[in-house]
């Protein structure tokens, strides 16, 4: 990546700070006045919609055309830039702003480019919905006080712009490697947590929303601001019926999938090969969803047809990637479109086929509930290591669990290492992580120009990290992929709960015992540079923070929302930790980018040779608790329990 010159850097920012209202109102004015052109007069810009994303398509080809002719980044950007509001008036704004910010991140290879925070480019639609009258709320927004209670989680702005912001980078412009097959794994993981969340919050579990014959028995109404951005309707009521025509089509459509899945039509070629089963799912996702990865056929862009047929219910948020995990709604449409996933799934043969297992050992044992324990996964809360930095933490671990210590069980309490400087230091084990739910401030401007101030609550968890003690039982230096992943203990033996906590390469000695340190901050899933406070974003354009960071991905998932909620009765909820070493999978030691889980790395091969949420790609089979027995029965699999309490 390349800096490009402060200005330009300040003129794309204030760009996507601009007032949008304002923008949209003119254009419905001058649809209104049939001064815009038939196929352009467009009510509700969605990327969802296919009409939309061709439009999308002849004005990002007219930005390369722009940028194509010119010598130097900086120029052609500038006269990009230039084109862009050259057509603002002519064309629906948030079509001209979605098509500028997909032909940036495109090309922020070349360019470092900081766009402001969803705070500042669309205040309006981060307010949350409890700002509505209360009564109003119950009534309209969910339908149920009980499903109110997970609003704190779906309205997170920063998980929103999360998912606004993966929509940009996976687009239907430019192609990126395994993207089908990513659509379907990176919102299969949402589900998993938000599933675990409900769970321990302690409400209903989710249902799929299948047929759209049936009233939408959830409402939603966005807080009140929402109205002032000109971009959505007034709120969906309870029970709303999707138009007729559409719901007639929708069944149609969900009818001929599953035929196709029972035909086969979607089988990979050989049931076994990852290969395979890679290129087979990226072609049904991507048919699916639609994106270039899929294939012609009557249903294809089911999902994103179904984001609009709800929408058009009310202009709702469901039709905008940027606010639509704020409805229920959204979550039942996608528990359907990943059931058809699993329809999919449930016909390639199960695990355990592990026939490619490294030389390694972790030790284990069963507790006495008859699950998996290992005394080789190892955790800490940050703070509980006495003198903590993160660039010690191999030697911490090394000092504290390894060399003489190897056969040593370290379960929750207080023990030593020897720091750098010869001093011996205080670590704490622990087998409970804290969450919280912290409150932060929002301001904005509405624009009417009237300021609001806003608390809104968002979760957070204790910094943690993980010491793995791994053995290589190789004469031969090896590097080795480690795979974490986590789910509530009573669901471990469903494939779909397993959320996917890291995944990264270690470099082991031959014959070699290793401490293998990982700081939850991190992680392969969650967005780089971290952000720790939520509401701790640049107000202002601050050409100073527009350093070079190798390790910059805009994509991941916000690092606060890491650790699901838990419980607060009791000890907590008890959740099994997993790890799962492989052979290296990992494509590159560096990936460009820090968050290759949801996000891949930029233009290039998807960075792991395995079928993305590997090994719970496919069921398992074998007795009575298949999952549990495999990782019981496999010296590169280990689980432990780990508690998760809310405080
Ligand atoms: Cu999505």
């Amino acid at each position: 990546m390349s800096e490009i010159n402060p200005e330009l850097a300040k003129r794309i920012w204030d760009i996507f700070a601009g007032i949008k209202p304002v923008l949209r109102r003119e254009f419905k004015d001058k649809i209104k006045a049939n001064e815009i052109a038939p196929e352009q007069a467009i009510t509700q810009f969605s990327p969802f919609n296919r009409e939309h994303q061709q439009l999308a398509a002849s004005v990002i080809a007219d930005f390369e055309k722009v940028f194509a002719a010119q010598p130097d980044t900086t120029a052609a950007i500038s006269k990009v830039l230039d084109e862009f509001e050259n057509k603002i008036g002519r064309q629906h704004p948030d079509l001209l702003y979605y098509s500028l910010e997909v032909f940036l991140s495109h090309h922020n290879d070349d360019l470092d480019i900081i766009l402001p925070s969803i705070f500042i480019r669309e205040p309006e639609s981060v307010q949350p919905s409890s700002d509505s009258a209360a009564k109003f709320h119950l009534q309209l927004a969910v339908g149920s006080a009980e499903e109110t209670m997970m609003d704190y989680w779906r309205e997170d702005p920063l998980l929103n712009e999360h998912h606004g912001h993966w929509h940009i980078v996976y687009n239907n412009q430019y192609t990126k490697n395994r993207q089908g097959e990513m659509f379907y794994f990176m919102h299969r993981q949402m589900l998993a947590r938000y599933m675990a969340e409900r769970y321990g919050v302690g409400i209903d579990e989710l249902t799929p929303f299948s047929d759209m014959h049936v009233p939408i028995e959830v409402g939603y109404t966005a807080g009140p601001d929402i109205r002032l951005s000109e971009r959505y309707g007034t709120g969906r009521p309870v029970n709303a019926p999707v138009k007729e025509e559409y719901a007639d089509t929708q069944t149609q459509w969900r009818l001929m999938i599953e035929e196709d899945i029972n035909k086969g039509k979607y089988d990979p070629k050989d049931p076994y090969d990852m290969a395979a089963e890679i290129a087979a799912m990226d072609k049904f996702a991507g048919t699916i969803e639609s994106s270039p990865a899929g294939i012609q056929a009557p249903y294809n862009n089911y999902h994103g047809y179904g984001h609009g047929f709800i929408a058009s219910v009310n202009n709702g948020v469901m039709g905008v990637p940027e606010t639509a995990l704020r409805d229920v709604i959204f979550w039942k449409w996608h528990l359907h479109i990943d059931d058809l996933f699993e329809q999919w799934m449930s016909r390639l043969k199960p695990h355990p086929v592990f026939k490619d297992i490294p030389p390694v050992k972790i030790r284990k044992s069963v507790d006495a509930t008859g699950t998996p324990d290992s005394a080789d996964l190892i955790i800490c809360k940050t703070n509980e290591i006495e003198d903590y930095h993160i660039e010690d933490g191999a030697l911490i671990g090394q000092s504290a669990f390894g060399a003489n210590l190897w056969d040593e069980t370290f379960p929750q309490g207080s023990y030593h290492y020897q720091a750098s400087d010869g001093k011996v230091k205080n670590i704490a084990t622990t087998g409970t992580l804290n969450t919280f739910t912290r409150t932060a401030t929002m301001e904005y401007v509405t624009s009417k120009g009237e300021k609001r101030t806003y608390n809104y609550t968002y979760l957070a968890h204790d910094p943690f990290c993980y010491f793995i003690r791994l053995e290589n039982t190789s004469l031969q230096a090896m590097q080795y992929t480690v795979r974490l992943f986590i789910v509530p203990k009573e669901w471990s033996e469903n494939n779909r709960k397993w959320i996917e906590m890291d995944k990264f390469l270690v470099d082991m000695a031959p014959s070699s015992r290793q401490v293998i340190f990982r700081a939850d901050t991190q992680s392969s899933v969650v967005k780089k540079p971290v952000v720790l406070n939520p509401d701790e974003y640049d107000k202002e354009f601050t050409p100073v923070e527009m350093e070079l960071d190798a390790q910059r991905c805009k994509c991941g998932w916000p690092y606060h929302l890491l650790l699901p909620f838990g419980s607060d009765k009791g000890d907590g909820m008890a959740y099994q930790l997993m790890v799962m070493i492989t052979g290296n999978d990992l494509v590159g030691r560096q990936p460009d980018c820090g968050s290759l889980s949801f996000c891949g790395t930029k233009d290039k091969m998807y960075p792991d040779k395995r079928p993305m949420g590997y090994p719970f790609n496919r069921p398992f089979a074998g007795g009575k608790m298949p999952i549990n027995q495999a990782i019981i029965d496999h010296a590169h699999m280990a689980a432990r329990t780990l508690f998760i309490k809310h405080i």
